[in-house]
């Protein structure tokens, strides 16, 4: 029985429980408050058709009410819409998560940005939106502030004041082709911008807990500039940026790192799930890196994973957290995951002005490391040598 997790909440719903939603209209049933999609949303419960069980669900199902065909497919237990392309292939949940200020919505703003435009092209990928709302949150709340008006993002509400929280879900798929025949291959990037504080242990809802726990991967955003071991590298604007977060205990990037884990853990011993852990925001420490190192060059696109160059990066960040005397993060990821990397990224590429991008604009730096590692992983990337 195939189990599809549901984008929106999180549920796992048997193939067979899928429900469906009256298509309405002239001759269908009336619209009526959906007291479900309402809780889950919060605020007025929208008006709709009903949503009703089927005994067999296939691509259609006929309306007990009105007996007209329908192929809207619904979550039975949120009523949110079900694309038929999720459905059809249900593929890895890609949680994001990371302190207040460590920079989550700018990467999911240019990490979508790069999967539509260059690193789509190089991987021969196309990035789908799987709803409207999706479509819609994309353009209003990242790219017209960042990429049309070149303005920064706004702090994210917490899902505690603002509950009009879904998540982008979007299918990344892949024509890969083979010696013997092409395929292809798709994963679901569920990307929900949590507000930092959202994930504090003590107020940590249920719909975040309910993320973390269906994750197949998870992708931990570390602002390096709130390392207080990090800021004898700094100069400059960045330097003058850094530590804004001293205070707050629950800013602590091992604080954040632990707490999630610990949200994530079922039982004991090592988590299995593929875990990539990024330094954000290395625009500011390159200058004090030396030339040669890793974390200067560009990753050559190849339409693969380079695995002397992932290596190189590991071992650098690795090397740059016992530098800054945190190599208890490296540590603690050994003890606790199967299966972990190590990244260093910039979304901006610069330091940004103080509300804006910067003159020269946003020059994405290695934002796209860690899903191609995950691709890797899952099977969806070759890993080529030298
Ligand atoms: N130098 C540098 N700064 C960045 C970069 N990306 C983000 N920042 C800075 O970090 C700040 C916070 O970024 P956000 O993307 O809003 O961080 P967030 O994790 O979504 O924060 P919350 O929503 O409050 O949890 C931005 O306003 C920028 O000043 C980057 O690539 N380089
Ligand atoms: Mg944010
Ligand atoms: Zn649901
Ligand atoms: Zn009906």
């Amino acid at each position: 029985m195939t189990l599809i997790t549901c984008p929106y909440c999180f549920a796992r719903v048997a193939e067979n429980r899928i429900a469906f939603r009256c298509s309405g209209g002239r001759g269908g049933c009336e619209a009526r408050a959906d007291e479900v999609l309402g809780r889950h949303r919060g605020g007025t419960p929208p008006s709709l058709p009903p949503v009703f069980a089927v005994r067999r669900p296939g691509r259609r199902a006929s309306c007990p009410g009105c007996a007209r065909e329908t192929s809207r497919r619904a979550c039975p237990e949120c009523h949110s819409r079900l694309a038929a392309e999720y459905c059809a292939n249900p593929g890895k949940i890609v949680a994001l998560v990371g302190a207040k200020g460590s920079g989550k919505s700018t990467y999911i703003a240019v990490l979508l940005h790069e999967l539509m435009n260059r690193v789509g092209a190089e991987l021969d990928a196309s990035l789908t939106p799987c709803d409207d709302r999706t479509i819609e949150r994309y353009r209003q709340e990242f790219a017209r502030p960042l990429y049309g008006e070149h303005r920064l993002l706004r702090a994210t509400q917490s899902a505690v004041t603002d509950l009009n929280r879904d998540p982008l879900v979007y299918l990344l798929t892949r024509t890969i082709r083979g010696r013997l025949r092409t395929r292809a291959e798709s994963l679901t990037l569920v990307l929900f911008d949590t507000a930092g504080e959202d994930l504090r242990s003590r107020d940590v809802s249920e719909l975040h807990l309910r993320y973390l726990r269906a994750a197949d991967a998870v992708i931990f955003l570390v602002d390096p500039l709130e390392l207080p071991g990090a800021r004898a590298a700094l100069n400059g604007t960045a330097l003058a940026r850094s530590g804004g977060l001293d205070d707050d205990p629950d800013s602590d990037p091992l604080n954040v790192i632990t707490r999630v884990t610990e949200l994530m853990r079922q039982s004991g011993g090592p988590l299995p799930v593929p875990v990539a852990v990024a330094l954000s925001k290395i625009d500011a420490l390159q200058p004090s890196l030396a030339r040669q190192s890793a974390l200067h060059r560009a990753r050559t696109p190849s339409g693969a994973l380079d695995l002397d160059d992932r290596e190189a990066v590991h071992e650098q960040v690795l090397a740059l957290l016992e530098q800054w005397q945190a190599g208890v993060v490296g540590r603690y990821l050994r003890q606790n995951y199967t299966d972990h990397a190590l990244f260093g990224l910039s979304a901006l590429g610069a330091v940004p002005e103080v509300e804006s991008v910067g003159a020269g604009g946003i020059r994405p730096y290695r934002v796209e490391d860690p899903l191609l590692w995950l691709l890797y992983r899952f099977k969806m990337l070759d890993g080529v040598r030298g």
